[in-house]
């Protein structure tokens, strides 16, 4: 993965040699809890998300020169009825999305520095991912390419 990632929220989406992909408390290399998920993006998810619960994580991806993002889905947390919530922010991104099996066809979206995607719903198990980034397309940060923020619920509430 080309994407330098971090975190905010109670728990955290990481990676490691040891590990593979899981969501924890902690920064791996620090041991310090993510800083909180900020108001303004709790008070979009309440507003959009059809969901009764909080998102416990915010994961933060910087996308810098070529940096791209293969299709995947998104299927590591327990309750598929929250929807995931995305934020772009910084330089246009060419979105790709498809169906819930790989083969399916795919189509692409811009997505612009403040547009934000909810998946929900059939779509919350839809393959996605980045192409690419075009470089120069914002202003918004002086050192170029882009950010992505993803809310997302991750324990299923009792
Ligand atoms: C990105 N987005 O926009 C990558 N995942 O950089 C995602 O992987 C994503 O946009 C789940 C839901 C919405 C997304
Ligand atoms: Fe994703």
């Amino acid at each position: 993965m080309s994407v330098r990632m971090t975190n905010a929220g109670p728990l955290g989406w990481v990676t490691d040699k040891e590990g593979g992909y899981r969501y924890q408390a902690t920064h791996p290399e620090s041991g310090r809890p993510w800083p909180d998920i900020p108001d303004s993006l709790l008070n979009l998810w309440a507003k959009l998300a059809d969901y009764p619960h909080p998102p416990e994580a915010c994961l933060i991806n910087y996308y810098g020169g070529a940096a791209k993002m293969g299709l995947h889905q998104d299927r590591d947390e327990e309750d598929f009825a929250a929807p995931v919530i995305s934020i772009s922010l910084g330089d246009t991104a060419i979105f790709r999305i498809g169906a819930t099996t790989r083969k399916g066809p795919t189509r692409k979206l811009e997505l612009r520095s403040g547009d934000v995607i909810v998946l929900e719903g059939a779509d919350r198990l839809a393959y996605h991912g980045i192409d690419r980034v075009l470089p120069e397309t914002s202003e918004l940060l002086e050192e170029g390419g882009r950010f992505n923020l993803t809310l997302r619920r991750v324990t299923k509430p009792n």
